[in-house]
């Protein structure tokens, strides 16, 4: 039996939380059955020691993050999911807003000057974004600057504009990646399990849709994250079924990179009379997912929706990636409710946030290719990177 540290033997450890830390010593996969029982009587520091081990064997210390920004075509909806402030159920506001394809393409060109690397494009679904709205705009953002990466819309938009279009998932995702498309961020996914998506988010794609559509991408080597909406009416069975769905899915593909569980919150919603969890219960789901996900690389701490203090303890929690410079270029969550009303960390402030808490900051791209190693490189300031 391999040997594990003397912290889990102790005598206070149930003979089931020495079993699961004896399999994830050994690097063997946990069942559903363990996942439930650590979400239901894992402790934070045992937690923590699992989830570790395994982002270090993974990742070593390093912390991943890039320079992105994101595009926001709308912030109004044809569906109606509980949880969001952008469902057509708050349409009639006033700060609605609906960008035009000039728009779009004008706050791409908005970065021309700045080393970004990446613009994440994620909405609300409206009728005129349709198929060959997006192929235009993908193509048009590919031919002004052809390094930016495109990572954009979600199986929701897919699903919807694929429909309209007569076109099979197929021929959709070949055409979007023909136009330009790189990859796919992880939203969309919430919870799949039926007994809480109809409820939350009736009318959209369904789990299975949405797997359906990873599926395909990956296998036009579009490669794709994948978030999990927890902290509201879901149960514990509800996220382990979740995530067994993506570590099956991944299983087949290996085209996800990362997953990213998304706390709910609940400012300007429907779900407004759901308190939100506790900071702890998002460390523990952290680490939790960190050890279900054995055949994800990556677990990312979204961090202006949780807030630099807790994105800060994530990192002992089992995350290794904390996404981007963002630039308050998004309103999702801070309409939500979010930590950070107006998301910006400077590159400087990213490496000084990681290294404090000791860990290595790595600038990578979306694909995980490392940009910079700012522990053995020093910082270079932006003016001097711009256009790189
Ligand atoms: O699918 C909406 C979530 C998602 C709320 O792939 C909410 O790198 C909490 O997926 N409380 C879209 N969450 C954003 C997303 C994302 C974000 C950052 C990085 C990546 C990536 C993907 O936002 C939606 C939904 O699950 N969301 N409203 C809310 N009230
Ligand atoms: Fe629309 Fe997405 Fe909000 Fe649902 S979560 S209402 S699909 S923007």
């Amino acid at each position: 039996m391999t040997k594990i540290p003397g912290y889990f033997q102790h005598d206070r450890l149930e003979p089931q939380a020495l079993n699961i830390a004896q399999k994830v010593w050994a690097g063997e996969r946990i069942t559903e059955e363990e996942g439930l029982y650590l979400y239901e009587k894992g402790e934070p520091a045992y937690l923590a020691t699992l989830a570790t081990f395994i982002r270090e064997k993974k990742n070593g210390k390093k912390v991943f993050f890039n320079r992105n920004f994101h595009l926001e075509p709308t912030n109004v909806c044809v569906y109606d999911c509980k949880f969001c402030s952008y469902s057509r159920a708050i349409k009639k506001r006033s700060d609605g807003w609906e960008l035009s394809f000039e728009e779009m393409l004008n706050a791409v060109k908005a970065y021309d000057n700045k080393h970004v690397t990446e613009v994440h494009i994620v909405g609300g679904v409206l009728p005129q974004y349709d198929l060959p709205f997006y192929e235009k705009l993908f193509s048009a953002i590919r031919a002004h600057r052809p390094s930016l990466h495109i990572k954009a819309l979600t199986p929701v938009e897919f699903f919807y504009i694929f429909k309209k279009a007569k076109v099979s998932y197929e021929e959709g995702m070949r055409r979007l990646k023909e136009a330009g498309l790189d990859s796919i961020p992880g939203g969309g996914a919430e919870i799949f399990h039926p007994e809480i998506r109809e409820i939350i988010a009736k009318d959209k794609c369904d789990g299975q849709q949405w797997l359906d559509i990873h599926e395909v991408s990956h296998n036009l080597g579009i490669r794709s994250n994948a978030t999990m909406l927890y902290g509201h009416i879901e149960a514990y069975r509800h996220r382990i079924d979740h995530m067994e769905k993506l570590r099956q899915l991944q299983d087949k593909t290996g085209g996800f990179q990362t997953f990213i569980p998304l706390k709910f919150r609940n400012d300007n919603n429907e779900m407004s009379h759901i308190s939100e969890g506790s900071v702890i219960e998002d460390l523990r789901n952290y680490a939790i997912s960190r050890i279900y996900l054995d055949n994800f690389d990556h677990v990312k701490a979204y961090w202006p929706m949780i807030g630099k203090e807790t994105t800060h303890l994530a990192l002992s929690f089992g995350v290794d990636d904390i996404d981007g410079t963002i630039d308050d270029t998004t309103k999702i969550y801070s309409m939500a409710g979010s930590e950070e009303q107006n998301p910006v960390m400077t590159t400087p402030e990213l490496i000084e946030f990681i290294q404090a808490a000791g860990y290595q900051p790595i600038e990578r791209d979306t694909l995980y290719n490392t940009v910079h190693d700012y522990d053995k490189e020093a910082y270079v300031p932006l003016h001097d990177l711009a256009n790189a």
